[in-house]
């Protein structure tokens, strides 16, 4: 017998949770957010790493949903810091009294649908379990920590440190010999500030990453006053584009390599001094689909890591050459490739000299040891299913989630997947979600499936669940825009190419979050064609 039901259960209290448990109050839903933290904030929470900052402009990367909040809420910088992106979740949690309907140091071991009631029943780690007939995930898509099977590492004598989880009270490294592995987007927003306070900092890279810069400046006051006079009209703009931002260089409506020499420098330096992925992201017609037109971004880029990088053999080694840019996420930086010009600052190839093991010392590598007094793992998520498949979900006929999804994700639209009624994953696999502003895809799918749930209600239905063959078609839709694209030529977390065993499956949608809004609503305003409602369902179409 569960301790208390509930209509619906949500689990996570970052950015969807939240907005979800808002949103199901105001249509009259009771609703209960299990969290595991002791607080809101999801990965804001949980990543506190030194130089830890979103990588999407505030105003964009913020809450729609309500007017008011919006025009008080004022960022600080162009790019908010985590502790500036935590406080604006805490003062969300407040304005809207989200707290007293979250549980908090709570864990979520397992959620079970019952047929013979039609709800979920949802245990945790306290002892504690809930029922509802819905159960919402929130659980974020880098929030699964991907610990290196590095042997030795628990032999290490010093302090391991893991970006993902990173202490609260922070970390003094003065005067310590920090040994940094990974250089993805958390060691390069990260090393820049270590260094500045290690006595020596040690870089292991498996793969170097395309960065371009933040260009990070002080909230400009005149633009947000603009914006704040519109900020519909921008928010709208956002739902509109491929990416979920507005604020943006628009993409280029050429071919990249039909652009005189002269005027694609031009186009590119502009694209550089106003900083930011996304104006790197699609920025061309064929930028993302066209190997050689690829290939001329990649070498602007290539050649401002020459210029900013003063040891020629170190900048060789931070160049990307074996994949596309823009097919593993592209990072921001403020001050990365400038850390490697001081005289602290070590960068070691691991495809050269790999590690073999940790000792307690330091890293050892194939051809020495780096000794070491604290050890900072970067190295990035179980993404996309990991936090997903970590909790013990059964559906129908008691099948296992983690077992239908062991060669991959299936799900209908990234939102549900056949089996598991009831079961609704906020910016789940297969959904735009870490391919776009994530703010607007969150708000996109709560604003989904309460609707959803409105329309469950007004038809006293109790029961909602994709069938399989639109399931089976949203998947192949997926992989046709893979394939189109050119993510097959690199090996990226999107494609769990980072977790030792992991099937290798493309786990987001690329078709953009405008295109794919569109499929949303066009099922949602033609009575849900794809899903079966109380075992009736509608002919499918995507
Ligand atoms: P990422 O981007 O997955 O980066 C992890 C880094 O750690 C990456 O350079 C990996 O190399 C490296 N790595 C992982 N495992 C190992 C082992 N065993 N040995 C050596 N190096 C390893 O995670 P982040 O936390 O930096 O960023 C995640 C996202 O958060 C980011 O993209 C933004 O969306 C925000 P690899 O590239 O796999 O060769």
């Amino acid at each position: 017998m569960a301790d208390r039901e509930f209509d619906a259960i949500i689990i996570g209290a970052g950015f969807s949770g939240l907005y979800m448990l808002h949103k199901l109050r105001g249509l009259g839903f009771s609703a209960q957010v299990i969290e595991a933290a002791d607080d809101v904030g999801g990965t804001w929470y949980w990543n506190r790493y030194p130089g830890a900052r979103c990588d999407i402009e505030s105003f964009e990367y913020s809450y729609s949903f309500d007017e008011d909040l919006q025009q008080e809420w004022e960022w600080s910088e162009r790019y908010a810091a985590q502790p500036e992106i935590l406080r604006y979740l805490q003062h969300v949690a407040e304005r809207f009294d989200l707290r007293r309907d979250i549980e908090f140091e709570t864990r979520v071991l397992a959620a079970h649908w019952d047929e013979g009631s039609a709800r979920w029943t949802v245990t945790t780690d306290t002892g504690k379990s809930y029922t509802a007939p819905y159960c919402i995930t929130g659980l974020g898509c880098l929030s699964s920590f991907n610990r290196p099977d590095i042997p030795g590492l628990d032999s290490f004598a010093g302090e391991v440190y893991s970006t993902g989880q990173w202490p609260h009270q922070g970390v003094d490294f003065t005067g310590k010999k920090v040994a940094v592995i990974g250089t993805g987007s958390s060691a390069i927003q990260s090393t820049p500030v270590i260094a500045a306070e290690a006595d020596r900092l040690t870089i292991f890279q498996r793969t170097p990453n395309y960065v371009v810069p933040a260009q990070n400046h002080p909230t400009d006051r005149e633009f947000v006053g603009q914006l704040k006079q519109s900020y519909g009209e921008f928010r709208e703009a956002q739902r509109r584009s491929l990416l979920g931002a507005a604020r943006v260089l628009p993409q280029t409506p050429k071919t990249v390599l039909s652009i005189p020499e002269d005027e694609f420098q031009a186009e590119m330096e502009q694209r550089w001094a106003m900083g930011g992925l996304v104006g790197f992201m699609a920025s061309h017609l064929d930028s993302g689909t066209d190997r050689d037109a690829n290939e001329r971004i990649a070498e602007f880029v290539r050649g401002k890591i020459r210029e900013k990088v003063a040891d020629p053999d170190t900048a060789e080694l931070l160049t990307p050459r074996s994949y596309p840019i823009a097919t593993k996420r592209l990072c921001v930086d403020i001050g990365y490739y400038e850390t490697f010009n001081r005289d602290n600052v070590e960068l070691v190839d691991l495809n050269a000299t790999p590690i073999d093991t940790i000792e307690p010392q330091g890293v050892r590598t194939s051809d020495k040891l780096y000794e070491a007094d604290a050890l900072v793992l970067a190295t990035g998520f179980d993404a996309m299913t990991g936090s997903l498949n970590r909790i013990d979900i059964r559906g129908r006929g008691g099948e296992k989630l983690r077992e239908k999804w062991a060669e991959g994700p299936h799900t209908h639209l990234g939102l549900m997947s056949a089996g598991f009624p009831n079961l609704f994953m906020i910016t789940g696999p297969q959904s735009p979600s870490v391919g776009s502003n994530m703010v607007v895809s969150i708000e996109q799918h709560v604003d989904w499936i309460a609707d959803l749930l409105v329309h469950l209600r007004e038809r006293g239905a109790g029961q909602v669940e994709p069938l399989p063959e639109s399931q089976k078609e949203w998947g192949e839709h997926v992989d046709v825009l893979f394939n189109m694209s050119l993510h097959p030529q690199a090996n990226t977390w999107y494609l769990g190419a980072n977790v030792p065993g992991k099937p290798r499956v493309f786990t987001v949608y690329i078709g953009g979050v405008h295109a794919y809004r569109n499929v949303c609503d066009e099922v949602a305003e033609s009575g849900y064609p794809g899903f079966a409602i109380d075992g009736e369902a509608k002919s499918n179409t995507v």
